[in-house]
């Protein structure tokens, strides 16, 4: 339990405010200790930050966090106070400032404040990809360093990997391994796939960026791997990639290859049908078609 005078230190918040905001919306409800001072809880302490946050993103009054606070807790969808494009924008262009900036905390709130208002691949595709997209783009003009580029996108993977952690699986799908091949850094699109797949229930083995081909090929067996899913934009790898494709699937016929990326763009006949759409969208209508045809 803590006082009034420690919650005000530990969420920024003035104590006078904290009371009036007790007095008009009843956010808080601290108990009385035997002195009649108030206490309280963690969650209370939750509530006033999530508060404040909104507040501070998206440029709202008291009243309209109140509002947004309540829809949370009715699970209903809010009342639009801001479009979704324009909350999407905002947590982008905060998270973008926040990540440049290497502040682990507050890029890490952004980020929890976007999983509480949205669904997680809203998170993924709105707010999560655009940023990285922004930080590439940033790093290729000179604008910002390697160390800032890599920070973010470690931050940005670290929490992709997380949901890979808890999202449910189910043993009866085949096991996924998820590769960029060696030389290959660019692995926003597998993580999304890889996520995309999760979300199904599959086991995925992330590999990540880099991946040296050749360990791979005893890897399929040792861990009954049904599916690959291999991620390329480089396109002058793209021939020992499909060379290497194509070995792999002759050794293991029962193997289902996903290529993705823009780097296959240009890809030979054999490889082409494996060759998986790149926008998300279309991957559910791909996914029944090609997986359990
Ligand atoms: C972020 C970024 C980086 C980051 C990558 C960080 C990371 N950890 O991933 C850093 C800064 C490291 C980087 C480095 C480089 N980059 Co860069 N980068 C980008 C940028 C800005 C965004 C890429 C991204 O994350 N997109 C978000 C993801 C979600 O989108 P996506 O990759 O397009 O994937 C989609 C689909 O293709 C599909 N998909 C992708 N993979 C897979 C896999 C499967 C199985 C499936 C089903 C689907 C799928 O799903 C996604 C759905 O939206 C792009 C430009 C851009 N605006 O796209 C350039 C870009 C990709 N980079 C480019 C280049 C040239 C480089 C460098 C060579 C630059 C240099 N001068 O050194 C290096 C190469 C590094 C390497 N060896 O791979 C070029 C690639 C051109 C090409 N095709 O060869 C681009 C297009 C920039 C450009 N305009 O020239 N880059």
């Amino acid at each position: 339990m803590y006082s009034i005078r420690k919650v005000s230190q530990l969420v920024g918040i003035p104590a006078v405010t904290i009371r009036a905001w007790e007095n008009r919306y009843q956010l808080t409800a601290p108990v009385r200790s035997t002195g009649g001072h108030r206490l309280y809880r963690d969650a209370d302490i939750e509530t006033l930050r999530w508060i404040k946050q909104q507040m501070e993103t998206f440029h709202l009054k008291i009243s309209e966090a109140v509002t947004l606070y309540r829809d949370k807790q009715a699970n209903k969808p809010s009342e639009a106070l801001l479009d979704e494009p324009s909350r999407f924008n905002r947590l982008t262009e905060q998270l973008y400032t926040e990540l440049i900036d290497l502040n682990t905390v507050q890029s890490n709130e952004v980020i929890d404040l976007s999983f509480s208002l949205f669904h997680h691949e809203e998170v993924f595709h709105h707010i999560l990809t655009p940023v990285m997209r922004q930080i590439g783009t940033a790093w290729e003009n000179g604008v910002i360093s390697v160390a800032q580029e890599h920070f973010a996108s470690q931050i940005i993977t670290q929490r992709c990997t997380q949901f890979m952690r808890i999202l449910p699986m189910n043993p009866q799908l085949p096991r996924v391994v998820a590769l960029c091949p060696e030389g290959e850094h660019h692995q926003m699109g597998l993580m999304l796939f890889s996520l995309f797949l999760r979300n199904k229930g599959h086991d995925v083995i992330y590999l990540g960026p880099d991946t040296p081909l050749n360990d791979i090929t005893g890897l399929i067996r040792a861990k009954n791997i049904g599916i690959i899913a291999v991620s390329l934009n480089n396109p002058l790898l793209a021939a020992s990639v499909e060379k290497w494709i194509t070995d792999c699937r002759q050794a293991n016929p029962q193997l289902t290859v996903v290529a993705g990326g823009a780097g296959f763009q240009g890809c030979g006949a054999s490889l082409a049908p494996l060759v998986c759409p790149p926008v998300p969208s279309e991957w559910d209508n791909w996914y029944s078609l090609l997986l359990y045809r």
